[in-house]
């Protein structure tokens, strides 16, 4: 090998280390020192289950590393922990209150079986909070991707007016609400944290659209780290 490609090698070999360390910026307009990581308890995890018989052009690759801290302006916690949720149809298995009750085990107990299509849940935080993560955790007994997931916060509970999107993996806009950028990837104990970047709302829309076990749509938690707008 030439030695300009070695020290090509060992420089992007640094870079990519260097990426890794940097903490995601986050709440931009928060002084520095005014962060905290927000502290999520995490269930325990699945091991075993059938491998994934799944490939597709928008899915990333599984990440066994943990999770580097979120930082989030200080104050930050679950505000849809007990909060009410509501569905776009009734479960088949489990009950909506389930979603936002702090379990979040595997077990098909702790799950809520949504009917299959695109469907949705939306937690109402009861007021408008400027909010910087939403966690997620669909079924997470064994190996599934879960299709078409699109994370929405508005202050209009129809969601007609002022709606923001804060993920969307559904790359061909199947479900129509527009084409999405962000990846699907595999379930797991860890849930999904999905960036929210400090938009506000009072109410968070999750959409799905079946799974590659089933046609259903699962939720075992949501939450959603913000902070009350206090004007
Ligand atoms: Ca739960
Ligand atoms: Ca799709």
């Amino acid at each position: 090998m030439k030695r300009s490609a070695v020290w090509f090698g060992a420089f992007a070999l640094t870079v990519a280390v260097m990426m890794t360390l940097i903490p995601r910026a986050v709440g931009e307009d928060a002084a520095e020192g005014d962060l905290a990581a927000i502290e999520i308890e995490l269930p325990e995890p699945f091991f075993g289950g059938t491998p994934l018989d799944y490939w597709g052009p928008n899915l990333e690759p599984q990440d066994f590393r943990d999770r580097p801290p979120f930082m989030a302006p200080k104050g930050a916690v679950n505000a849809a922990l007990g909060k009410t949720v509501a569905g776009s149809a009734p479960p088949v298995h489990g009950e909506l209150k389930q979603i936002t009750d702090g379990d979040k085990h595997y077990a098909r107990t702790s799950l809520v079986e949504i009917p299959a299509g695109v469907q949705w849940v939306q937690v109402d935080l009861e007021k408008e909070h400027d909010i910087y993560a939403i966690l997620v955790w669909h079924f997470h007994e064994g190996n599934r991707v879960y299709f078409d997931i699109v994370a929405q916060v508005s202050n209009d509970p129809e969601f007609n007016e002022e709606v923001e999107t804060v993920y969307n993996n559904d790359h061909d806009n199947s479900s129509g609400l527009g084409v999405g950028e962000d990846k699907e990837y595999i379930e797991s104990y860890k849930g999904r944290l999905i960036d929210a970047n400090g938009v506000s709302g009072r109410y968070v829309r999750l959409y799905s659209n079946g799974n590659t076990a089933d046609d259903f749509n699962h939720y075992v938690e949501i939450e959603v780290y913000g902070i009350p707008k206090t004007s």
